[in-house]
This record gives C-alpha cells, sequence and structure tokens, in this order.
C-alpha cells in the first residue's frame, strides 16, 4: 500500500470535487512528526486542503475541506467539506460522503491535529503522539455521522474503526494548471534541429577577440546546475549523458571549485588584467521552480549581490528556471505543453519579480532527468534558453568592439 496520495488517488479526489486541482504535500506527519503543533504550523491558514489517514488495516480515508485550518478554537463552516474513504483494507474503494449541512464542518483547536465534524466523525489526534513500532497509535476518536451522511456506512465500514495510522497527510488543493490554445511565449523557430544548428554555428560577434562565450551558471545546492549543463551537453552528443555529476544532497553535488573558499588573486589560473575572452559574458542563475514559493533568504541575497556586481559591469543575467514539470502536471506528462501552460507562465512571472529581470530573461527548462533517449520537446526549451543566452552575451560583446587593438 502507498502511503502517500498517488496519481489515481489526486484523479479520484478531482473526480469529486468536479475540478482539476493539483496537491501539495504540506503535512506529513511520519515527517514532520505527530503533533498538534507541527500540524498547526504547516497547515493553518492555507485554504482549501485533504486530510489523509493511512491505517494499519491498510484503509485510506479522510476529509476535504475548503476552508483553511486555524488555531482558532471553533467550528467552521464549509458546505463544500466531504469525507471520503480511498481504500479498504488494501483494495480500491472509493466512496464520498458530503457534509449534512456544513455548519460544523471543521473544528480547528491548537491542540488537535485534523478534526472533521462535530461528533468526533473524524477527530485524529490531540497533543503528541509518539511513534509505537511502525505506526501512530492517533489519540482522536472516529465517530462519523454527526456532521456528515454516512449512507449507511460507520467507523467499521469506513476504516476497520481503526485510528492505527501508519501516516497522517494533509495535501493543499490548489487551481491546477490550464492548457491554452496559444503559446504564452512566442517561439519563432520550435524545431530542435533548426535550433541546434543556429547555435552549432554560433560564433561571437565580429570584431571582438573571443572565440567563444562564458556564461557563469549559478544556483543554490541542487538547482539543477549540473543537469542543464547534461541536458545540453545530450543535445549536442546526440544521446542522454551525465556528464557532471547530478543528484540530490544536503550539500553541493559538484565541488569541483572548492565552494567554501573564494578565489583570490592567489589563486592559480587568475587573471589580473583578464582578455575580453577571459570575462564572464553572460550570468545565468538556476533556480528550482518548486522552490520559488519558499525562495530562501539568503540565496536571495546572495543571488542580489551578484547581481549588483554584474550590474556594474553590465553584464546581461538570466534566469534558468529547471523543473518546470513539477509545477505543472501537463508538462510533467508531455514537456511539448511547457509553453502553453498557465502554470509555468505564472511561474515565469513570479520568478521575474523575485529577481528583477525582465520575464523574457526567465527561461523555462525541464531538464533531462528521467529520460533515456532524447526528446524534441524537451529540447526546444533548452536550446531556446542557450540561444538566448548567446543573444545576450553578444549584446554584451558589443562594449567591446573598441577595444581590442591593444595586443
Ligand atoms: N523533474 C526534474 N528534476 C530535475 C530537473 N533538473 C534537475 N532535476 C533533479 O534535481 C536534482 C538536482 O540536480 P543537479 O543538477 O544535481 O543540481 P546542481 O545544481 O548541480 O546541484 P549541486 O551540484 O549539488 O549544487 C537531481 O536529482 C536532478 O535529477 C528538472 O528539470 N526536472
Ligand atoms: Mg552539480
Amino acid at each position: 500500500m502507498e502511503r502517500t496520495l498517488t496519481k489515481k488517488d489526486q484523479k479520484q479526489l478531482n473526480k469529486w470535487l468536479n475540478a482539476k486541482k493539483v496537491f501539495e504535500l504540506l503535512y506529513k506527519a511520519s515527517r514532520d512528526g505527530c503533533s498538534n503543533t507541527a500540524f498547526h504550523q504547516k497547515c493553518d491558514n492555507k485554504g482549501p486542503t485533504v486530510t489523509i489517514l493511512y491505517n494499519t488495516s491498510d484503509c485510506v480515508f479522510g476529509g476535504y475541506t475548503s476552508v483553511s485550518w486555524d488555531s482558532a478554537g471553533a467550528y467552521r463552516v464549509d458546505p463544500t467539506a466531504f469525507l471520503f474513504r480511498l481504500y479498504f483494507k488494501g483494495s480500491s474503494n472509493p466512496k464520498k460522503y458530503p457534509a449534512i449541512n456544513g455548519t460544523n464542518a471543521i473544528y480547528g483547536h491548537a491542540n488537535y491535529g485534523p478534526t472533521f465534524g462535530s461528533g468526533h466523525d473524524i477527530y485524529s489526534f490531540n497533543a503528541t503522539v509518539a511513534l509505537s513500532g511502525a505506526s501512530f497509535p492517533l489519540n482522536g476518536s472516529l465517530t462519523p455521522g454527526t456532521s456528515y451522511v454516512m449512507a449507511g456506512d460507520n467507523a467499521a465500514s469506513l476504516a476497520c474503526s481503526s485510528l492505527n495510522c501508519y501516516d497522517v497527510e494533509v495535501y493543499s488543493v490548489k487551481d491546477g494548471s490550464i492548457i491554452n490554445d496559444d503559446q504564452w511565449r512566442q517561439l519563432t523557430e520550435s524545431k530542435s534541429e533548426v535550433l541546434k544548428s543556429e547555435i552549432e554555428t554560433y560564433s561571437p560577434i565580429d570584431g571582438v577577440k573571443v572565440g567563444r562565450v562564458n556564461i557563469l551558471l549559478v544556483g543554490a545546492v541542487g538547482a539543477g546546475k549540473s543537469s542543464y549543463f547534461n541536458t545540453i551537453n545530450s543535445i549536442f552528443r546526440g544521446h542522454v549523458t551525465s556528464q557532471a555529476c547530478s543528484g540530490s544532497a544536503e550539500h553541493s553535488l559538484t565541488t569541483h571549485f572548492n565552494p567554501a573558499v573564494s578565489i583570490s588573486p592567489d589563486t592559480p589560473g587568475y587573471k589580473k588584467t583578464p582578455k575580453t575572452q577571459d570575462i564572464i559574458h553572460c550570468v545565468a542563475f538556476v533556480i528550482d521552480g518548486c522552490s520559488v514559493d519558499v525562495f530562501p533568504d539568503k540565496i536571495l541575497q546572495n543571488m542580489k549581490a551578484i547581481q549588483q556586481k554584474a550590474n556594474r559591469r553590465g553584464i546581461p543575467q538570466v534566469v534558468i528556471l529547471t523543473k518546470v514539470d513539477k509545477s505543472c502536471p501537463y508538462v510533467e506528462e508531455d514537456p511539448g505543453t511547457l509553453f502553453y501552460s498557465s502554470a509555468v507562465s505564472e511561474l515565469v512571472e513570479q520568478v521575474s519579480q523575485l529577481i528583477g529581470l525582465p520575464r523574457a530573461h526567465v527561461l523555462p527548462v525541464k531538464n533531462y532527468e528521467k529520460e533515456m533517449e532524447l526528446v524534441d520537446d524537451v529540447d526546444v526549451p533548452a536550446l531556446v534558453s542557450l540561444r538566448q543566452m548567446l543573444r545576450f552575451a553578444d549584446d554584451y560583446l558589443y562594449n567591446f568592439l573598441d577595444e581590442e587593438d591593444e595586443d
């Protein structure tokens, strides 16, 4: 039994909600602790949510509410709330139990975990529940039927009357992405072969002694720098490669250059009087699309500091916005929808405001990560991003047209 909301479960919930919502995990007892404080810290004032309990009888059940959890110690009205069962003793057995009139739909109390109904319809827990073996013996109670229409069902047929749970999860229920008929970013060229040959035949503008342009990739641990490099590399190699190690780790996986030590004039290879070909011609901030809502302040400050330095030198900057497949289920399923996805378009807007760059400088990509073979629809946004950086680098090189005669 899965102890997380599967795609199939999400589809079922969307059927009941008669909508296309996306589910974002806010709270998970096994991860965050089974306590009133952890629950309220993660879930208060987050809008519509769905709570799911996974008990040791392999029953999966819970409740949906469109109103926010809070710690006010009062019932909240929600005629759209409902309880549900997804699995019974390990078998799919979906059933929805609507609110009777919605008056006592949920109870938000600082000491309580998620609580539905005035008769302890589903009252998960109170204070802290310690893990006992592999499960949390929840200390609430399960007596559905006061505020929700059980239509012949009861605690036994809902969930084997058991609150001994492997896990309790709360997901935020958000408006899903939509796929528009028109692209939100008009691409003049959307064939990867054409983009590829455009880039292959690129050389920096005439009149500057620069054989190639230097692009600096900067970003947080795990943002997708190595993956982006690998994606571009793969496209030109003609098959998926992973020259730069990528993966997930607490500290940076790529430590080719010691990140703890700044470069100084004593660093081997340091050039006191760099030529135009030695300097950075474009700075690319690599940002994980999933991190945008909760962007760490420290990283933002670091980026702003780099931005200031780049601005002083007039160096163009872009954002490579990675993992956009995780922000839109359609893009995840079909990367060809990337430039049609409302979620990606909104994300680009959000990042442009966060970093303070025009939207055209925010370049969304979905890197190669799970794929074994090249996919045209993955290549196109990556190539578009690279072409854009080359164009910006060229713009920057114009500044050096007159300065190249000294040597
Ligand atoms: N779904 C998805 N996963 C991605 C994408 N880009 C990167 N990843 C995953 O994110 C994780 C981190 O990516 P890396 O490329 O290693 O990140 P990095 O910026 O090089 O990280 P460090 O070198 O550790 O600082 C890996 O598990 C990648 O597979 C993407 O566009 N979509
Ligand atoms: Mg790396």
